[in-house]
């Protein structure tokens, strides 16, 4: 049985026992301990949240022992490390990951039991840290998860912003944004390190100066702030190896003194000082907008700068020859964002270590790997205006390695100047700027897609010119998430069913074993528990609803869920319009007709950009439609919508285990991967999704039938864009379908209140105005047909808990463990790195 399983587990993990003790009794006293020491409260008074406290620097100290025999045993054996770069990574919540993963679940709530406090109740104390945006950052959460699981010496580096992504408050149906000030109530998951800090400098001048006979330039900076480093621990399940995220903050450098003594202005320099402190307070929030702000590039290369001299130092204090560089050494781009490190490991080894260009370029060129996430190919570009001043250098070598880059092309592909105009890093016209996919393609040796589908239009269209020149660059890494946190720490009930089952906890380590599962597909016993795992989920999830938005929503229905950030691409108003016309057509039915109708849960969630007009509007219409549906006393359970507020990691835990169905709208071509489709996947959930991303392999993993597909497909999307623009001119009515062309008068004339408000967003879908380029006109016939599906679907429960059944048990293979192995073994070329116990 399942406690079997987890005995075997326990003995295992207390194996792993170092000098800390993780019986339930050590833990207590541990608990006790941080209660009166750390956090200062009577060990006879205190509430859920000092508990948390306690038991969240309890198990900080077992994540520190783990943390320093990992980095000895690194040292000691000098691997080659992967360093993972990316300016977000969305952790959510620590303390549930960390004692699932220190194998100390059970203790700890024993421990706190005897205490007078609930595991769970004190695990939702925690606030998220919600260091990114989107499926980016949350992507870059879960690679590192299963980075420590597999014990690879690996490292993340990040910048600690003071603030996380904006709140969203839901005032009147509108998003308003507060800050997150997330450090105010303290983070017992990072440890400072005032001791490793270094200077990053910026603006200044160029200059040549003679070396050893050489003409040689030198960079005089201007200004000089600090970084210091916070290091977050990252344990892995299973094992004792726990790797860092470091995160570097701004400081004020101490070097601003001396302008006090200079100038006698001792107020204003104090002051000046506080200016430093700015480049990593706060999180740009415009998931894929690129503004070419000065304070961002400021931040990225705050952030490439202090990351590179703490790679380097490293690298020196165990080797002495910059040959061995790439053997040692695998730096990994999520992303353009930081991809300014080019230039900075070419400037480190040009001009700091004397290496001769030609010799430095050679060494670059071997230690990059890129992965880019999306599908468009207007990408982030940096104004050449704001290098010029922030960074004479850093523009001065990005130059230079354009000049040979495009000489180099010459000889290849001749003087055919318009090709050399696309492939050009450098983007010349009225804003001259340095395209940063160009610059990460030309010096890495692997550029990864995300999904088959996209690395196809990488190659096809993104980057065609590109994969002609250098094909064997471009790989096809799939995206995965974690099955640690988003079955074990997410959906205990499933994960205590799953183990049961299948007769082991191994598969929290090897996702694919979930396909075990399937022995049992016809089990009644298991169906039975099945559904059951399914209604506690929902009852969480109703009880979550009713508090948050005071709608009561029945578990009978059905519950259908849409949460991602709100974009155009992502069609959340395909979704609104489907649920108007539902709407419209319980309106027109008898009562028989009504009682074979299976009852819905709309459920919407949420961020739109802070300067996103039509995402913002999306959000208000959401609110208006709901308005007036659930007060509809004609309707009653059978239809309710909620717009769920704040959307964020730790709501994403509570909302996934509680879908039956989840919606994932993408016009196909647009979304390179998707992860939300993976965790639903993982929990049961059935998908209504279009072939886009990484849904077209979840199709080809279980099968059409076990979800629902609608819509164009890549290839006739294309198309159909064509032929939209051919039928410009005169408006056609007649090829509008009726039912769509009704929803969408009844938004426009102001059926759900607001007068002319939503106009503008109409207009977006309607042709001779916004055209319509997601194409929501078109699909919207078959988006019906697939809900229609559903609702069948869901009639048969038998069926319907089939299909579940073998959602989960095809989820194996977007583990993001899956993902990780693959870019270790072909990308990173890195080996497993195990601490002994
Ligand atoms: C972001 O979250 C993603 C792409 C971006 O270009 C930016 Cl700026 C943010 C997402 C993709 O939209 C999504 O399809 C993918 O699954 C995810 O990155 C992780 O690769």
């Amino acid at each position: 049985g399942l406690g079997e399983h987890r005995a075997k587990a326990e003995r295992m993990f207390s194996l792993m026992d170092g000098f800390l003790k993780n019986d339930p009794i050590s833990l207590q006293k541990d608990i006790l301990h941080h209660v009166e020491y750390t956090v200062a409260r009577s060990r006879f008074s205190f509430d859920d949240f000092e508990a948390y406290q306690a038991l969240a620097h309890t198990v900080r100290d077992r994540l520190i022992e783990r943390w320093h025999d990992t980095h000895i045993y690194f040292k000691r054996t000098k691997p080659k490390r992967l360093y993972f770069l990316s300016l977000e990574f969305l952790m959510g919540r620590s303390l549930s990951n960390s004692v699932i993963n220190l194998g100390i679940e059970d203790q700890c709530a024993e421990a706190l039991n005897q205490l007078g406090f609930e595991f769970e109740v004190v695990a939702e104390q925690e606030g998220d840290a919600a260091l990114g945006n989107g499926g980016l950052a949350r992507l870059s959460a879960c690679q590192m998860d299963s980075l420590a699981t597999l014990d690879y010496p690996a490292w993340g580096y990040g910048l600690r912003y003071e603030y996380g992504l904006f709140r969203q408050i839901i005032v009147d149906g509108f998003q308003h944004e507060k800050p997150d000030y997330w450090l105010n109530f303290g983070n017992p998951w990072e440890i400072e390190r005032i001791h490793v800090t270094y200077e990053v400098k910026f603006y200044g001048t160029v200059e040549e100066v003679e070396m050893n006979g050489e003409k040689q330039k030198v960079w005089i900076p201007g200004e000089t702030v600090e970084a210091v480093a916070y290091d977050n621990p990252i344990p892995g399940y299973g094992t004792r190896n726990t790797i860092n995220l470091r995160l570097w903050a701004a400081k004020p450098s101490s070097k601003f003194d001396l302008e006090a003594y200079n100038t006698g202005d001792y107020i204003n320099s104090v002051v000046n000082r506080q200016n430093a402190e700015t480049i990593s307070n706060v999180l740009y929030p415009d998931d894929r907008s690129h503004q070419g702000k000065e304070l961002r590039l400021e931040q990225q290369y705050f952030f490439v700068s202090a990351s590179l001299q703490d790679i380097m130092r490293r690298f020196k204090e165990e080797h002495t020859n910059f040959d061995e560089l790439p053997e040692k050494v695998a730096l990994h781009l999520n992303d353009t964002h930081p991809s300014l490190s080019i230039a900075e490991v070419m400037r480190m080894l040009v001009d700091e270590e004397h290496l001769g260009w030609h010799k430095a370029w050679d060494i670059v060129c071997k230690i990059f790997s890129f992965t880019t996430h999306t599908m468009v190919t207007d990408g982030e570009k940096i104004p050449v205006e704001l290098l010029e001043n922030l960074l004479p250098r850093h523009l001065e070598i990005l130059y230079e390695i354009n000049f040979n880059f495009l000489e180099e092309m010459k000889k290849r592909i001749g003087l055919d100047y318009s090709r050399l105009a696309l492939l050009s890093i450098v983007e010349e016209g009225a804003m001259k700027s340095i395209r940063m996919a160009n610059l990460a393609i030309v010096c890495s040796h692997t550029v990864n897609g995300v999904s088959k589908l996209h690395l196809e239009k990488l190659k096809t269209k993104t980057f065609k010119d590109f994969y002609g020149l250098y094909p064997e660059k471009f790989q096809c890494k799939t995206n995965g998430v974690s099955q640690r946190r988003w079955i074990v720490v997410s959906n205990p009930g499933l994960r205590d069913l799953i183990s049961k089952w299948l007769g082991t906890e191994a598969w929290i380590r090897d996702a694919d074993l979930l396909s075990g599962l399937r022995d049992h597909l016809d089990n009644a016993d298991f169906h039975l528990e099945w559904k059951m795992v399914k209604k506690v989920n929902k009852m969480r999830l109703a009880e979550y609803i009713e508090a948050m938005s005071g709608v009561k929503v029945s578990l009978d229905a059905m519950f259908d869920v849409q949460v991602k950030r709100i974009h155009e691409y992502k069609r959340q108003l395909l979704n609104i319009f489907g649920i108007i016309h539902r709407y419209n057509c319980l309106k027109n039915m008898d009562k028989d007709s009504r009682r074979k109708v299976v009852p819905r849960v709309c459920i919407i969630g949420g961020k739109a950009a802070p300067g996103y007009e039509i995402a913002k509007k999306i959000i208000k219409l959401c609110h208006a439609v709901a308005e007036k549906i659930n007060n509809d006393t004609d309707i009653g359970d059978l239809l309710k919508v909620v717009f769920i507020p704040d959307y964020n990691v730790s709501v994403a835990e509570l909302v996934i285990p509680g879908a039956d169905l989840s919606q994932h709208l993408s016009t196909a071509g647009n979304e390179a991967s998707g992860t939300g489709n993976m965790k639903f996947l993982m929990n049961g959930c059935l998908l209504l999704a279009t072939a886009d991303g990484s849904t077209v392999e979840i199709i080809e993993e279980i099968g059409e039938d076990n979800l629902f597909v609608f819509g164009a497909k890549v290839h006739e999307v294309e198309k159909r864009r064509q032929k939209r623009l051919s039928n410009l001119a005169p408006l056609q009515p007649a090829k509008v379908p009726l039912h769509f062309a009704r929803v969408l008068r009844m938004v426009r004339d102001g059926y759900f209140g607001h007068n002319d408000y939503f106009k503008s967003l109409c207009e977006t879908v309607e042709f001779g105005f916004g055209n319509d380029y997601y194409l929501l006109t078109s699909d919207f016939g078959s988006y019906l047909e697939a809900q229609a599906a559903a609702d069948k679907a869901f009639v048969n429960q038998d069926k319907w808990t089939r299909m579940s059944i073998l959602s989960v048990a095809g989820s194996g293979r977007f583990s993001s463990d899956r993902t990780i192995q693959d870019y270790a073994e072909s990308t990173w070329k890195i080996s497993p790195c195990r601490c002994p116990l």
